[in-house]
């Protein structure tokens, strides 16, 4: 009956062209101490079956604050492969594997791959931000569920910026983006406990466990910087 018509009407291929081509991209595979030791495919990296068996890579997430110490929150786009849809950090992805990104001096690599995802994701123009400006954080390991097919399982670099940028989002990464205060952003949660919205788990961790803590010495905030540490969440 009209269930059928109506099924009739899903895309086939609802992730799109763009997301698909950049599951053939290798990404660093890890040990718990994030030690590299492989690479494989951001679609095997992804898939729960994988992360089963201990399948982890590198990532990062930026945060990136204005000079007002608002907070960009962006909405993934709907064609996002894990997590479509959910408000999450600045911008998160993986450095590649390839040289200039798995450079671990400085945790230049992860800085160099965040430039490359700011200026693609976000149209940030590239006199605007620069690798001085990201500065590394901690790291963080943690796992979560997107569906019954994808998922995350990370060590994940936290990095923040204070800047004021022009931003021209990507639409086929990036819903839409807004700048929040404490506040707000702490109400987001709250309607995101509540069911009303939805919120990357990786969000709520970096609010949760470091944001609420750094955010009233964000000028003082290399005091909190910790090189060798990786928090388990
Ligand atoms: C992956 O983010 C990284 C983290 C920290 C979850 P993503 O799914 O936004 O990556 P990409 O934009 O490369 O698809
Ligand atoms: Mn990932």
């Amino acid at each position: 009956g009209s269930q059928l018509a109506d099924m009739s009407d899903v895309p086939v291929d609802w992730i799109d062209r763009h997301q698909l081509q950049r599951l053939d991209q290798m990404l660093i595979v890890v040990d718990e101490n994030d030690k590299v030791i492989g690479a494989d495919t951001k679609r095997n990296c992804h898939q729960n079956e994988n992360i089963e068996k201990g399948l982890l890579h590198r990532a990062f997430s930026v945060v990136l604050f204005n000079s007002e110490k608002k907070v960009l929150i962006q909405r993934r786009a709907d064609t996002k492969l894990t997590f479509p849809g959910h408000f999450t950090d600045s911008c998160s992805s993986h450095p590649l594997y390839v040289p200039e990104e798995l450079e671990e001096e400085d945790a230049v690599g992860v800085r160099r791959a965040a430039l490359r995802r700011l200026q693609a994701e976000l149209g940030i123009p590239q006199d605007q931000a620069s690798l001085e400006d990201i500065v590394f954080m901690t790291r963080y390991h943690y796992k979560a569920k997107s569906d019954a097919v994808w998922g995350e399982h990370e060590v994940c670099y936290l990095l923040l910026i204070r800047k004021d940028v022009e931003i021209s989002a990507d639409p086929s990464e990036v819903m839409s983006f807004s700048y929040l205060t404490r506040e707000e952003l702490e109400e987001l949660l709250e309607r995101g406990t509540q069911g009303d919205v939805q919120v990357t788990p990786w969000l709520r961790i970096i609010v949760e466990q470091f944001l609420y803590a750094w955010w009233p010495y964000l000028d003082e905030v290399t005091q909190f910087v910790e090189l060798d540490k990786i928090h388990r969440v």
